[in-house]
């Protein structure tokens, strides 16, 4: 991005439409926004960039240079395996957290603690149970849940031995992790331990570092994210495919406006049930709205589209924009990915923005703590205040952009949509991979960079990728970005997708990208591939299937430590956008190339979409040959005749 002061032209900072036009209208109105922000912060220090600044201690800051070390002797290939590995501690504490409170609230609700909460999905109560080694047989449904619940809890302070969610791993993987001594033995443990690894004077050594960094993330994907997901589909039902819409555009001139942003569905699930309440829908028509809309933006949002077909507003790059339409009466945040900067865009307007959790505050806001002990009542506080703001606003401009979505694709649906008629399966998957209609599965995640144009490396990559047979499964706002350019559609198969992946959707029913969910349904995607490895044919490890990972335009520590863990479970993985700590050369070499020795999968960094979509491809095709699947097999269907003939 230009260095000048002169302010970028609405159309370079982003591909989405309705954001360029309220990125002109937040100009005009005298509003400063992420990418104004951006431009006074250049230039950023390429230290930092390069990922060879240390301030780990106060002898430094350290500029650290290759054959220029800190001040206590640390080389920059340490620097650079510190800085990587406390990212990875970063995003994983953050993941596992919002596990942890989910498991919190999970075990209150068995017990019958949190009025508002239950379970809704027995069949999974059930079958998480057993996978856990919980007797089910004879038992009610509340002991159960409890002793889910307990286990789940106990995994994030289990202090020795191995944690059991990632034992849901191909075997061989798992045995892989053995040996390497990467199995997580507890979610916090790990995390607590990269922090003292990284202390001054510990671990001085890169790839001991990053073996740390490598547990911690498998702590991550294979347990705090994988707890956050799979409780949250028991307390409030596994996903199925429905219609939804996305952006700004699913704003309404004529109904109180309530953004919920952030990640927690806790307190998005209980918003949704209040604005459906009587007394909530009277007082909204006593101050002259038709009704309550609510929306979403980021990861909130994914999961209430998923389980509700709830309309996104936008991802993470929209938020203040959206408040420049006048039309939101009420930014509910809890935690992540919250711009401090909320309060302030706010003040040109009449929207109020309510943070509700006790460890995220921000100055300037209105503050109304969500009690998952009171939730209903807790959410009702919190939509009232949202109705009572209609009447303060001014004129509203709503851009007409809206997108039409399918959601809901867990990895319970993706089995019983492609598993046929009669049971559900990845054998159907699994057969259009080995006969070549499907090239590959990608996972395209992430978040939005204003480094990058806003939403364009999602949309360019996932392009080229359906136009090759990729089949491709997306969260966080990545996922957003994609819905907004139409890829969500079953329509989409026809207009983009290649013949081969054409042919799967038409027969299956099913758009060429899936809508997975939020960023802690990561783990969704890695049990996906999981069961793609128990089903036969295509390896006996993850690293064997034609599949990659990418993160388009990452900006959070959360992506670094999925990265990792994807990584860490055998998928190579792209980043686009800023290339992860590129300073040091042996550490560079290490995570694009040596890691592949011990975890059987690398990193790659390629800002251009096209070259991406390539690297991604030619990933794909080596994984096929290596499997001996590099040609377009039909399937050979035998009739009575060959089968005849096979029987002499
Ligand atoms: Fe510098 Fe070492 Fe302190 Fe880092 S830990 S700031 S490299 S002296
Ligand atoms: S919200 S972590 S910007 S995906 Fe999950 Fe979006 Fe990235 Fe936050």
């Amino acid at each position: 991005m230009a260095k000048d002061k002169k302010p970028m032209e609405p159309k370079d900072c982003t591909s989405c439409e309705a954001t360029a036009e309220m990125l002109t209208k937040s100009r005009a109105d005298g509003v400063e926004t992420v990418w104004e922000r951006y431009q006074k912060q250049q230039p950023q220090c390429k230290f930092g960039m390069d990922g060879i600044c240390c301030k780990n201690c106060s002898m430094g800051p350290c500029r650290v240079r290759p054959g220029k070390p800190g001040i206590c002797g640390a080389t920059a290939s340490t620097v650079s395996a510190r800085n990587f590995a406390r990212m990875v501690a970063g995003g994983a504490a953050a993941h596992s957290d919002h596990g942890r409170g989910v498991a919190e609230v999970f075990l209150a609700a068995a017990k019958g603690e949190a009025p508002g909460y239950g379970i809704q999905d027995e069949h999974k109560l059930i079958r998480t149970a057993q996978r856990l080694g919980i007797e089910t047989e004879g038992k009610a449904v509340k002991d159960v849940a409890i002793a889910v619940g307990e286990k789940a809890l106990s995994e994030f302070g289990n202090q020795e031995g191995e944690l059991q969610f990632p034992l849901r791993a191909p075997d061989k993987r798992v045995a892989l992790w053995r040996e390497l001594g990467v199995l997580p033995r507890g979610v916090d443990r790990e995390i607590v331990e990269i922090m003292h690894r990284t202390h001054i004077g510990v671990d001085m050594e890169y790839k001991n570092i990053m073996r740390q960094a490598t547990r911690a993330a498998i702590g991550d994907g294979w347990g705090g994210s994988m707890i956050a997901t799979e409780l949250q589909d028991i307390l409030f039902h596994t996903p199925i495919p429905l219609r939804a819409k996305v952006n700004l555009g699913t704003l309404k001139k004529d109904e109180v406006n309530l953004i919920v942003h952030g990640h927690e569905p806790l307190l998005s699930e209980m918003i949704v049930l209040a604005t459906r309440d009587e007394e909530m829908l009277k007082l909204a028509k006593e101050k002259g709205a038709k009704g309550i809309n609510i929306a979403g933006i980021c990861c909130t949002a994914n999961e209430i589209l998923m389980r509700h077909g709830i309309p996104i507003a936008g991802n993470f790059l929209q938020q203040e924009v959206a408040m420049s339409t006048g039309a939101v009466d009420a930014m509910v945040v809890d935690v992540q990915c919250i711009m401090q900067s909320l309060p302030e865009v706010a003040s040109h307007y009449h929207t109020k923005v309510i943070t509700t959790a006790d460890k995220a505050n921000i100055p300037g806001s209105d503050r109304i703590l969500f009690n998952e002990h009171d939730a209903l009542n807790s959410a009702k506080k919190i939509v009232r205040a949202a109705v009572e703001n209609f009447s303060n606003r001014g004129p509203v401009d709503i851009p007409d952009h809206v997108s039409d979505l399918i959601g809901g694709f867990s990895h319970e649906t993706i089995e019983y949509m492609l598993g046929g008629r009669f049971r559900t399966s990845y054998r159907p998957l699994n057969d259009n991979i080995i006969n070549g209609r499907i090239l590959g599965v990608a996972g395209v995640v992430g978040c939005n960079n204003v480094k990058v144009k806003h939403d364009w490396l999602h949309s360019e990559l996932v392009k080229e990728l359906i136009a090759n047979n990729v089949l491709v499964v997306q969260t966080g706002c990545s996922a957003i970005a994609c819905a907004k350019f139409d890829f969500m559609r079953p329509e989409a198969a026809m207009e983009y997708a290649g013949q081969g992946l054409r042919e799967v959707c038409q027969t299956v029913g099913i758009p060429p990208v899936l809508h997975s969910g939020s960023c802690v349904d990561n783990s969704r995607i890695l049990i996906a591939a999981a069961e793609i490895v128990k089903e036969g044919g295509l390896g006996e490890d993850i690293s064997d299937v034609p599949a990659v990972g990418v993160g388009p335009e990452w900006m959070s520590e959360k992506a670094v430590s999925i990265g990792h863990y994807f990584v860490s479970s055998g998928v190579d993985t792209f980043f686009a956008g800023p290339p992860l700590f590129p300073g040091d050369e042996t550490f560079h070499e290490y995570i694009t190339g040596g890691i592949e020795e011990d975890l059987k999968a690398k990193w790659g960094f390629e800002q251009d979409p096209g070259k991406l979509a390539t690297l991604c491809i030619d990933h794909m095709k080596g994984k096929r040959k290596a499997l001996g699947i590099e040609e377009q097999r039909e399937r050979i269907l035998y009739d009575m005749a060959m089968r005849r003939e096979l029987e002499v």
